[in-house]
């Protein structure tokens, strides 16, 4: 026997040995929490499993979204991924937990006829932004490919360097020309010398003689 009856959960006590003693200590079941779920659709066009449900502290339940035809997820909220726009998701019951899902209409911007939500999923569309919409069909103003909301660097201003046009010199034409138009300009002077040298020796109109 102890010294003193101790209050639930208290974890020591004492035995005073005056005499020989027999201490016992008993240990019970804690009693485990027990928590609330409820899901629902916010909005509509779908449903959600399960609805509710009593589950035991931690467990992680799993949520199946399924929305109407023409919808796809949106978004999730209380969950434990609410960026996630997939059609699963998680809870952990950690407390009482209040889970939605919504959904929103398809909408085909890259008019490919596949619901542009779809044409992400299976990676045919690009979404450097994650914000659902393909970024095709997001504004790239200086029409670079890259999407402004992703793009640091306006190109448009950007000037293209201009293209030298044709001079007698090194610096605006290239070796290859220079090289050509010298030996047409030699060409021509020594033609020109030729013809020149020829006049010279050609006898001039006859002296009248005085
Ligand atoms: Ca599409
Ligand atoms: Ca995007
Ligand atoms: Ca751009
Ligand atoms: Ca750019």
């Amino acid at each position: 026997m102890s010294d003193r009856i101790p209050a639930a959960g208290e974890l020591t006590n004492t035995a005073t040995m005056t005499s020989d003693r027999i201490v016992v200590v008993q240990f019970v079941v804690a009693p485990f929490a027990m928590y609330q779920l409820s899901a629902r659709v916010a909005g509509g066009e779908g449903s959600i499993e399960p609805r509710r449900g009593t589950y035991p502290g931690g467990t992680v339940v799993e949520l199946a979204a399924t929305p109407a035809d023409g919808y796809h997820v949106a978004g999730w909220t209380g969950t434990d991924d609410d960026a996630s726009v997939a059609t699963s998701n998680t809870v952990t019951m950690n407390g009482n937990r209040t889970v939605a899902v919504k959904f929103a209409p398809d909408v085909d911007c890259n008019s490919d006829g596949i619901p542009d939500q779809r044409n992400l999923q299976d990676g045919d569309s690009a979404d450097c932004n994650s914000n659902g919409v393909p970024d095709e069909c997001e504004p790239d103003a200086d029409g670079d490919g890259l999407i402004d909301a992703c793009d640091d660097r306006d190109d448009s201003a950007m000037e293209r360097p201009e293209v030298p046009g044709p001079g007698l010199g090194l610096c605006g034409v290239g070796f290859a020309e220079t090289l050509v138009f010298s030996l047409i300009a030699l060409g021509f002077l020594h033609r020109r010398v030729r013809r020149m040298l020829l006049a010279g020796d050609r006898p001039g109109p006859p002296k009248k003689r005085g």
